[in-house]
């Protein structure tokens, strides 16, 4: 078995077949120390807390991990909070940086025996001839070497080698570019709020999530095509301070930025997500814009579906598990970047040339649905279970 990508979806798949007994390598593009120092997601559902527990893969969360049920949303109509974890199925976020998890996941699948190649790039996966699984790699020396398995999983990212070997027509891929861009900044700080804060604004949206004690995460809308350093960092502090109403509500703890990137959001989909022995699994599979947190929770949950089904095949020969992993992770998928959807619609204005109908419009549909998520006990439910869930 081969694995390629060592974040989130590849070492749960490394881990649970590892854990089984099932031989696999897990190629890796970057250098363990990168892998271990990508700051990305941070806000773990419930669900996967689950799966992680379930496969005794959870040590460090318990230990460090943080419980996150407050979401807080400002707009020029005031704010107001909701306690998610008392609406809908009751369940918290659990705040836990993703290089922590991957790090842990990595520590744990090296305990087991397993085998990380790091600095190994994957440049095709699939024999052009027969369509079998063959895995060519470039090592750090630039030599080209091959692996065959019986199947591979396909972890590598939205532009892995996974996705540029599917020949042409086998899948179709569903694209939505939303029009709209962050400036995602890691600083140096402790969180200002004790919730995650939504903004609201007509200059654009902000946003706040904590990570740790020392950083915290925050997103700046920007416009299309603005390079990540173009604000200096009095600027993006003015700009958070002023979208989000820092003189009425509370000042912002301010830091050095530690990072920063920008983030355009768009959404794809690739469907099926098999082809013949290449299973696509996390981002590969599908991309879902960082507006609901659902990328990682995704990727970890495809990998419990397709390692599962891997067992049942390997171990039992049963293979209906992995005729069916498509369209059961597609659904999940689908879910999630609904819920997405409706988050960017919520915080943003469309883009220009999306949607017809003037900003004003557009603002006042904006401020209803907002004012709909203050007031109606049964969409605070809705929204509490998409926003924990996957
Ligand atoms: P990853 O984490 O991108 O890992 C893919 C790995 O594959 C390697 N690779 C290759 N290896 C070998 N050969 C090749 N040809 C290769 N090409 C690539 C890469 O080096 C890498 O190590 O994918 P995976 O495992 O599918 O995990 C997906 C998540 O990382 C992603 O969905 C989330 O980070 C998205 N996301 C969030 N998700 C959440 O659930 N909660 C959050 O709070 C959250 N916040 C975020 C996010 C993503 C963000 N960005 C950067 C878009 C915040 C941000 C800013």
């Amino acid at each position: 078995m081969v694995v390629l990508g060592a974040g989130p979806a590849g070492l749960v798949v490394g881990n649970l077949l590892q854990a089984r007994g099932i031989d696999c390598v897990v190629l890796e593009r970057a250098g363990r120390a990168q892998v271990q120092a990508r700051a990305r997601a941070g806000f773990l559902a419930a669900n996967t807390v689950r799966i992680l527990e379930r496969h005794g893969l959870d040590e460090g969360l318990r230990l460090r991990g943080r419980g996150h049920s407050t979401c807080e949303f400002r707009s020029a109509d005031g704010r107001f909070r909701l306690d998610y974890g008392g609406l809908g199925r009751g369940e918290r976020h659990t705040v836990y940086p993703q290089q922590e998890l991957v790090s842990d996941l990595l520590a744990r699948f090296l305990g087991l025996g397993g085998r990380v190649d790091f600095g190994v790039e994957a440049v095709a996966v699939l024999d052009a001839d027969t369509g079998q699984p063959s895995v060519t790699v470039r090592d750090a020396d630039g030599r080209p070497r091959r692996w065959h398995a019986r199947y591979v999983a396909g972890c590598d990212g939205r532009h892995g080698a996974a996705r540029r070997s599917l020949p042409v027509g086998s899948v179709r891929r569903h694209h939505l570019d939303h029009g709209v861009s962050w400036l995602g900044l890691l600083a140096e700080a402790p969180p200002s709020l004790d919730a995650v804060g939504y903004a609201v604004h007509e200059r654009g949206f902000a946003g706040h999530m904590a990570r740790t004690s020392e950083v915290t995460r925050y997103y700046v809308q920007c416009e299309r095509g603005t390079p990540a350093g173009a604000w200096s960092e009095e600027r993006v502090w003015e700009e958070l301070e002023l979208r989000m109403w820092a003189d009425k509500y509370g000042p912002l703890h301010r830091g050095r930025l530690l990072q920063r990137a920008v983030v355009d959001l768009e959404s794809d989909v690739l469907e099926p997500l098999r082809h013949g022995s290449l299973f696509l699994v996390g981002d590969a599979a599908a991309l879902v814009s960082p507006s609901a947190a659902k990328g990682a929770n995704l990727a970890v949950l495809e990998a419990e579906i397709l390692a599962d089904a891997l067992v049942d095949d390997l171990v039992h020969g049963d293979s209906k598990g992995l005729d069916a992993y498509s369209t059961r992770c597609l659904a999940h998928i689908w879910r999630a970047q609904e819920f997405s959807h409706w988050m960017i619609r919520l915080l943003h204005r469309p883009s220009s040339g999306e949607a017809g109908g003037s900003a004003a419009f557009h603002d006042s549909l904006r401020r209803a649905r907002l004012s709909s998520l203050r007031t109606s006990r049964s969409q605070q439910d809705w929204f509490a279970e998409q926003y924990v869930g996957v």
